[in-house]
């Protein structure tokens, strides 16, 4: 099999579990690192044993030609990073949030599509293996036609500590954290036609919200309730699970806290542990997130073998950011909004 050569550009807090994941992947290899902060890039670049290190990512890409490149910086450097790749005609990976405005989230897909170079956004929740367990119960058909579900995430998490700059946006948990879940609801009940959504700031000590809820109508007639909280205090905090809850024609689903999954279906009840395995380099609770970090990896593997587009194609992410937008819009207009007008 054909050994990858991959480069990674953002050496922070998230980066170090892609580069984990990067070495538990078969068939890759990252040959170089780069980060505009020296300390940072000096840190990965020891614990992964990586020699070549860049302060530049232009210098980079042209000095090593990567096979790929990893972009694991945060969102304002995006566009920049992923046209670079596009001039460069270098395969790419941009982390979430994709882009600052739909603008340039289409900007970047689109460069991309003209230069001819696969694009995918690291949107990884769909890829952490309970989410893809209800996906598989929903296709085989395990309770009927779903026809109400709600996804939700709710935490009284520190987060602020490890990612400090959350804690300065205008926007906060729609734009960080309703993504992935706005994603999940998208990659498991289909498109959506229209969305309505509140919000609130119960934490004084950050700019942006911290708490919303929002309504959504899919296309084949679907209601979800999409509900995100950081100012959740439970006695025993489940971050960061996603839970859900699904109606189907035939039967119910509901993964609850602790990764239980129940179906009770015409076939009768399910009832499964779904726990992710803790990678030898995991630690709880950020367990599943970094196991679904290299499941995501994995999936680009395959689709850069295989010539796929990859699940969270540049193109596919791109009706994800328009439900958050979507969302501001709602929240800031108290009007529902439909998804055609954004
Ligand atoms: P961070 O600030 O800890 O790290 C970003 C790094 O990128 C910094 O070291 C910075 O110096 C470097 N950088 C920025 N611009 C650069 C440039 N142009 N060239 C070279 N280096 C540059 O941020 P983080 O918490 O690691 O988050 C990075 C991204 O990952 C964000 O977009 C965040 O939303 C995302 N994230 C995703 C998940 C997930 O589960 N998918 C989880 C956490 C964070
Ligand atoms: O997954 C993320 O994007 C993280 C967190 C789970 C903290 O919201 O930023």
């Amino acid at each position: 099999m054909m050994s990858y050569r991959g480069a990674l550009i953002g050496c922070g807090f998230f980066a170090i579990n892609q580069l984990h994941a990067w070495r538990d992947a078969e068939g890759v290899d990252i040959v170089a690192l780069c980060d505009r902060d020296p300390e940072r890039l000096a840190q990965a670049g020891d614990l992964f044993g990586i020699d070549k290190r860049y302060g530049d990512a232009e210098r980079m890409l042209e000095a090593e030609k990567p096979d790929f490149v990893d972009i694991a910086t945060t969102v304002a450097s995006h566009r920049p990073l992923v046209e670079l790749a596009a001039r460069m005609g270098i395969p790419v990976i941009c982390q979430k949030p994709f882009a600052l405005s739909m603008a340039d989230a289409r900007a970047m897909v689109e460069a991309c599509r003209v230069a001819g170079v696969p694009l995918m956004v690291h949107e990884n929740f769909r890829w952490q293996s309970a989410i893809q367990a209800v996906k598989a119960r929903l296709d085989a058909g395990a309770i009927g036609r779903p026809f109400w579900a709600r996804v939700s995430f709710r935490s009284g998490f520190d987060v602020f500590s490890g990612q400090p700059y959350l804690a300065e946006g205008k926007r906060f948990i729609i734009e960080d954290l309703g993504i992935h879940i706005l994603d999940i609801a998208r990659f498991l009940f289909g498109e959506v036609t229209r969305l309505s959504a509140r919000t609130q700031r119960v934490n004084p000590a950050i700019k942006g919200e911290d708490v919303a809820t929002m309504l959504l109508d899919h296309e084949d007639g679907l209601s979800s309730v999409v509900d995100c909280s950081y100012a959740t205090r439970l006695p025993v905090d489940p971050f960061p699970e996603t839970l859900i809850e699904i109606d189907g024609s035939t039967g119910t689903l509901r993964l609850g806290a602790g990764y239980r999954l129940v179906v009770n279906g015409a076939g009768g009840r399910e009832e499964v542990d779904l726990s992710p395995p803790l990678l030898p380099w995991a630690s709880r609770p950020w367990h599943n997130i970094q196991e679904s970090v290299l499941a995501i990896q994995r999936h680009w593997l395959h689709c850069l073998r295989n010539g796929e587009e990859p699940s969270t194609s540049g193109r596919d992410n791109i009706a994800t950011m328009a439900l958050v937008e979507a969302a501001y819009a709602s929240a800031a207009s108290h009007r529902t909004i439909e998804m055609a007008s954004i």
